[in-house]
């Protein structure tokens, strides 16, 4: 078992004690950050940053350089497997990522293949050891991956959607055509996540972004079936330590029992609901990942502490709590409130953890 110098933020996912609540943010790595910037700048595009080992972890260390985080995140994205299918991944600057080739029918989903993770991504796995070379066992790496409603609604949409016509269309007019497309989706996560955890992924994270713009029904059927399909076919325990699985939908608190009964081992809140009443809910079954508004972080240090301190509260005396945003970091966050907001929870949460 290789040694961890800081093990916070796995104990917490365990539910073992602690001795400060861990930390970390949402897309900690990026735009907000200058030297994140300056880096992009150079390597002409995102993309390029992604498939270059080397740029993909200075990267990922840049905010650990900065601030006292409890865990890495690999520097990726989720649209790397749609992209290993052959849909043709491209940013157009100010308008989020695009596909060339957007799956439209049912010969769509059957041309596309399952990504060999150390093959056509084998660039990410590339990343992964070399994040962890260059770790060193200060914190953990936390590897990811979307959900595959959330990787469909991109490939079926184009893009980025609001209304996410397209995809619902398929959903009420052809629904064997995008369970086809799910079901290839949760295998190609599968064995993407497994791969990460064999590289080096300490734990592992599924982001479904847009599950919360289902119906009750359809988010089971649609989204949550197939992320418990991932639960069960991944890795739980890797170099002689438990791999965590973290499940985060934003806008599910009202299906929060459903999501900690996949047997998941941390459950992600967004800042629409309170976390004394998850917990209360679903806390003794599962970790909890959040949960404070990422726009917290245009307030004053002042204030971010005193919604920390609320948050903490909420909480209340007990472990299996990893501190977090409710979603991704604001690209226009002054980088000092985001320093502010780390060092708060490490300090107010000491007493919570006597
Ligand atoms: O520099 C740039 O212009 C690219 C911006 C960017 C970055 C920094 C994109 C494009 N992706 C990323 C990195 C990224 N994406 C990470 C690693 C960040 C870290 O170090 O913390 C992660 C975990 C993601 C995950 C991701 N990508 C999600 C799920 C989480 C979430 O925020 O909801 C989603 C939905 C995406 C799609 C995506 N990729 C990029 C953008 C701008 C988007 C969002 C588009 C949209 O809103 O639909």
């Amino acid at each position: 078992m290789t040694e961890l110098k800081n093990d916070r933020y796995l104990r917490a996912l365990y539910k073992q004690p602690v001795d400060c609540t861990p930390v970390w943010m949402m897309r900690q790595a990026g735009r907000y950050l200058p030297e994140y910037r300056e880096l992009r700048a150079q390597a002409g595009d995102f993309l390029s940053l992604c498939k270059n080992a080397e740029l993909a972890c200075e990267v990922t260390m840049q905010p650990l350089r900065r601030f006292d985080l409890d865990a890495a995140i690999l520097f990726s994205d989720i649209l790397t497997i749609p992209d290993a299918m052959g849909l043709g991944l491209y940013f157009e600057t100010g308008e989020g990522p695009k596909f060339s080739r957007p799956i439209t029918c049912k010969a769509d989903v059957d041309k596309i293949g399952i990504p060999d993770p150390e093959g056509e991504l084998q660039y990410v796995m590339n990343a992964v050891r070399t994040i962890r070379r260059e770790l060193n066992g200060d914190v953990p790496l936390i590897g990811f991956s979307g959900s595959p409603w959330t990787l469909a609604t991109y490939m079926v949409e184009g893009g980025t959607s609001k209304a996410f016509t397209k995809i619902k269309k398929m959903m009420y007019a052809e629904p064997q055509t995008l369970h086809a497309l799910l079901d290839k989706l949760a295998d190609s996560v599968i064995s993407y996540l497994n791969a990460q955890i064999k590289a080096g992924a300490q734990s592992v994270m599924v982001f479904d972004t847009w599950g919360g713009v289902l119906t009750p029904r359809d988010y089971n059927d649609f989204s949550l079936q197939y992320m418990q399909k991932i639960v069960d076919g991944l890795i739980r325990e890797n170099d002689g330590r438990r791999v965590p699985v973290t499940l985060f939908t934003k806008n599910a608190g009202m299906w929060l029992e459903r999501i900690a009964a996949t047997g998941c081992d941390g459950v992600g809140l967004d800042w629409t609901i309170n976390i004394a009443d998850a917990k209360a809910r679903i806390g003794d079954k599962v970790a909890l990942q959040g949960n404070m508004d990422p726009s917290m972080l245009y307030a004053s240090p002042e204030r971010i502490r005193q919604e920390v301190a609320t948050i903490l509260e909420g909480f209340g005396e007990s472990t299996g709590h990893v501190f977090n945003l409710g979603h991704g970091i604001h690209l226009d966050v002054p980088p000092e409130n985001a320093g502010a907001f780390i060092d708060a929870v490490h300090e107010l949460s000491r007493p919570y953890h006597d």
